[in-house]
């Protein structure tokens, strides 16, 4: 197998593009791909300080070092769940990391925020003592972790903050609720979404990359990241939609990219509409300040009552 631009070994084959590169071109393709959907979506230029939030796992840490490559000014955020389930997932994730700073960008900037340590506790037993995490602690979960990053961009005055969400994860969110026609996520479901409110901006550089190509980047750069996911993503939905895609891709390479991609075009050219389900009157919560669709006191701050 030969690179289509030089002719070297390749290192990966994107059949939904008919592309085979090596892994110097893989590595620039990747570059111009993200800065592609950067430039398209107004996501935001070298002038903006950029938060990344990062997991410890490929995409984020893959994002990371790209903007930083790119000349970006970027900063990481990783917020500690304290997350053991005996595999010390938190602890390890945290350590991926530090090592990714110290071995290949000394010079960034990470923020930690254990949220253990800060409010009192993790969120597993903030999960199980909790109405909110009786099923599942993911609702808890993603209810702090929005409340900290929102927190941090403010405090920190970054631009934006960037996920390293790639195209499978925006796939199968999108089938998710079109199978559902959730129409108000449709018409929110965006690489960006601005500020509003008090609620940073979010972008996601990453929407036009497959999965297995940020990984593939995360291998060639030499990149160290936890391969264990999250104990408790085991059975998610969007695990289940992310197998479902991943068959139809098999026989029919680029049905994701299709499905996804068409999907912003098609809404963004006014050709489909999808109304939000009602104007969001945002408040600033009375104990953080930070906005609440439920008036007086936010759900996060409710959490710890
Ligand atoms: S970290 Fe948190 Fe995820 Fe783990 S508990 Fe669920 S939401 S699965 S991205
Ligand atoms: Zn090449
Ligand atoms: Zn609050």
């Amino acid at each position: 197998m030969k690179c289509h631009k030089c002719g070297a070994a390749a290192v990966i084959q994107m059949r939904q593009h008919r592309l085979q590169l090596c892994a110097p071109h893989f590595i620039e393709w990747v570059a111009t791909t993200t800065q592609r959907a950067i430039d398209a979506y107004q996501m935001f230029t070298p002038a903006d300080r950029v938060l990344v939030a990062v997991s410890g796992g490929k995409d984020s840490l893959s994002l990371w070092d790209l903007l930083l490559n790119l000349g970006y000014q970027a900063a990481g955020l990783y917020i500690s769940l304290g997350i053991d389930e005996g595999i010390d997932y938190s602890a390890k994730s945290l350590d991926m990391c530090h090592r990714f700073v110290l071995e290949h960008h000394p010079e960034a900037r990470l923020h930690v925020v254990d949220v253990g340590a800060e409010y009192g506790q993790g969120i597993p037993v903030l999960a199980r003592t909790r109405r909110r995490g009786q099923t599942k602690p993911c609702a808890v979960c993603g209810l702090v972790k929005r409340h900290i990053m929102n927190r941090v961009a403010r405090d920190g005055g970054f631009a934006a903050i960037a996920t390293g969400h790639n195209l499978d994860d925006e796939a199968a969110v999108l089938m998710q609720n079109t199978l559902h026609w959730q129409t108000g996520y449709l018409a929110r479901q965006a690489p960006v979404l601005d500020e509003r409110g008090g609620l940073a901006r979010k972008v996601k550089p990453f929407v036009r990359l497959y999965e297995r190509e940020a990984a593939a980047y995360a291998l060639v750069r030499g990149l160290e990241y936890i391969y264990d996911e999250c104990p408790f993503a085991t059975g998610s939905t969007t695990n289940f939609y992310k197998e479902l895609l991943n068959r139809l891709e098999l026989t029919s390479p680029g049905a994701k990219q299709q499905f996804y991609l068409q999907f912003l075009r098609a809404r963004d050219a006014g050709r489909v509409t999808f109304a939000e389900g009602g104007d969001l009157d945002l408040q600033p919560c009375a104990r953080c300040g930070q906005p609440t669709t439920a008036g007086g006191i936010c759900a996060f701050c409710r959490l710890w009552e």
